[in-house]
């Protein structure tokens, strides 16, 4: 009976590499951001106060987070002063932890917790 060869038999050793492509190891801000991709979420919340105007409130969240649009600011600010709180944005825990301490250190009331 003739022995059937797995793949790994033939010539009796490794698959061969003959043909393959080699992969350059990824770039460190590549790596960084697929690293941070994984961590878990986290949300920053804004929360009500009866005493911070709400032009500072929109002004604090387009200094503290990137690329923060002034019709979003609004709307984050009206939801917080309506509802009580209001969800700034998901992000990882170290950058939420920035984020609340920039909105905190203008005066505004934010927390984090896992999303
Ligand atoms: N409630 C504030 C006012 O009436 C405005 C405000 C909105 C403050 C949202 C904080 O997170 C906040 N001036």
């Amino acid at each position: 009976m003739e022995k059937i060869l797995s793949p790994n038999e033939i010539e009796g050793h490794a698959p061969s590499i003959i043909g393959s492509t080699v992969k350059p190891a990824p770039a460190p801000k590549e790596r960084t951001e697929r690293r941070v991709a994984q961590e878990p979420p986290y949300k920053v919340i804004l929360h009500n106060d009866d005493y911070t105007p709400m032009e500072h409130v929109v002004e604090v969240l387009r200094k503290v987070i990137p690329r923060m649009s002034v019709r979003r600011a609004v709307d984050i600010m009206l939801e917080a002063h309506t509802k009580g709180k209001a969800v700034v944005t998901k992000t990882h825990k170290e950058l939420a932890e920035l984020y609340q301490e920039g909105l905190n250190n203008e005066g505004l009331i934010s927390t984090i917790e896992p999303d």
